[in-house]
Formats: structure tokens, sequence, C-alpha cells
């Protein structure tokens, strides 16, 4: 069970007081901004215990949303794609990640058409999967797939299941040939040809897990799919992320993981 990508860094960015305002699709309680910190910074101890060197950007205390760095940009390789994300109070995240890509990635292109989300893109080892969803359209889709045209991926535009935010809310790749996915999107048709472990019913909120090296990260507090993926051979390692989830974050969009 390989890995898919083997990652050599993360970019995080850390969370800020203004995090209480992210967004979030149902009304509720805020985040607790001295909560997320501790947890962001277990985060990044369990990708840094998962062997990469995590680098940290600077905070953006005018963007609540700028912790999940996932949807700004997107690293295939030693090339950068700077996004459009489609929330109207997330674009500034957009400019404010050029400098930090410029720095690190061989070519950094960005995506000048229409909207597109990190959070809607899945890359395996041989493909790249954009969902369609309330944040990003068939115009983003687009000029992301022009973007990747140099890396060779196959590229397949797929639909996000209505009411879920982000294509990956609800799956993750976790080795060469297996995805991990809700029933509700594993039943769209878009796995096919791959393995799909099914999340167990209840636990939805825990498909948004990453694989990372030789470790499958998921939320704490999902029995059942902890035991599913440990009988399955994965080395399972959990940490908290309940104060992302108050609005609608996860694991895999706290980090842009990098093999470059
Ligand atoms: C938002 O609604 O944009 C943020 N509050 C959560 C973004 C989570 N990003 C992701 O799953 N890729």
């Amino acid at each position: 069970m390989l890995s898919p990508i083997r990652f050599r860094q993360a970019l995080v960015r850390p969370p800020t007081p203004s995090v209480v305002d992210g967004l979030r699709a149902i009304d509720g309680p805020d985040p607790d901004f001295a909560r997320f910190a501790d947890e962001h910074a277990a985060y990044v101890a369990v990708l840094q215990a998962a062997g990469l060197m995590v680098e940290v950007m600077a905070e953006l205390p005018d963007h609540p949303d700028a912790v999940f760095v996932e949807d700004a940009a997107l690293c295939v390789g030693s090339l950068a794609v700077v996004l459009r994300p489609g929330a109207p109070s997330r674009s500034g995240e957009a400019d404010a990640i050029v400098a930090d890509l410029e720095a690190r990635f061989s070519k950094v292109t960005r995506v000048t058409e229409g909207f597109v989300d990190g959070g809607d893109i899945l890359v395996t080892a041989d493909e790249v999967l954009i969902g369609l969803s309330a944040r990003t359209d068939r115009a983003g889709a687009g000029a992301l797939m022009s973007a990747l045209a140099s890396t060779g991926l196959a590229i397949r535009i797929v639909e996000t299941p209505s009411d879920v935010l982000h294509f990956k809310t609800d799956c993750a790749i976790v080795d060469e040939r297996t995805i991990f996915s809700t029933a509700r999107l594993a039943a769209s048709g878009c796995f096919e040809g791959y393995d799909v472990v099914v999340c167990p019913t209840g636990e939805e909120a825990a498909a948004n897990l990453i694989r990372v090296n030789d470790v499958v990260v998921m939320r704490t507090g999902f029995p059942a799919t902890e035991r599913l993926l440990t009988e399955a051979g994965y080395d399972v390692v959990t940490t908290d992320a309940d104060e992302a989830a108050r609005i609608d974050g996860g694991l895999s969009c706290m980090s842009l993981r990098c093999s470059w």
C-alpha cells in the first residue's frame, strides 16, 4: 500500500483570532481561537512526524479563512498553481500566497478565469479530479486544466454532491489505487477503476483525511473509520480538528503538501 505521492514539505498558515469569523454553511458556534491554535500546532507536529519539513507562512489576520491554505493553491511537483477561491471573502488569499510560492517553486502560474478551490482538487498517482461545487465552476476547472497541461497528468471534471462544501470534504486518496470516500460521493461513479473504501455511515465528517507518506492522518473521534483503516493495513494517526470543523474545515485544507 504505497503512498501515491511522496511529500517532502508542507506549507501552513497559522490561524489568527479572526478565525472566529470563518465562513460556515450552517450557523453554529464560533471556533475557540486558543483551541484552534493548539489543534493547528498538533497538526503541524503530525506532519513533521510523518517526515515533512513544515514551512510556516505569515499570518493573514484580514482573512479569517486563510488557515485553510489548500484552497488558494495547488502544488504538483515543481509547479505551483495559484487558484481562484470561489468565496468572495477568500479571493485575497490567492494574491497573498503568490510570493510564498514564487520563493519555493520553479514555476508558478495562476488561474485567471472562473473559480476553483483547492478543496475540490484530488490528485491521485496518475490523474487529477476536479469536483464542480458551489466554489468551483466549469470556467475555473477549465483554466486549471490548461495550467496543468505541462504535467502530463490526465484530468477529469466530476461533480461534488450537493450540500457538500468541497469534493475532498468527502474523499481522500489513501494509496496508489485506493480512495476513501463517503457512500454518497462513491455512488456518483467518479472512482471507477479505483479500489474504494467506503466511509462508515455516520462518520462522514472523517472522510477528509490525508495520506502523508507512510501514515494516514484522520480526525480523532471516529472509531469505526479508525478501525476500518487499521484493519485494512494502514498506519493510522489521529489528530483533533474539532475547531476547524466548526467552520467547515478539515485536515486536507490546513496544509499544502508538496513533493518538490
Ligand atoms: C470555507 O468555507 O471556505 C472555510 N470556512 C472552510 C474551508 C475548508 N477547505 C477545504 O475543505 N479545502
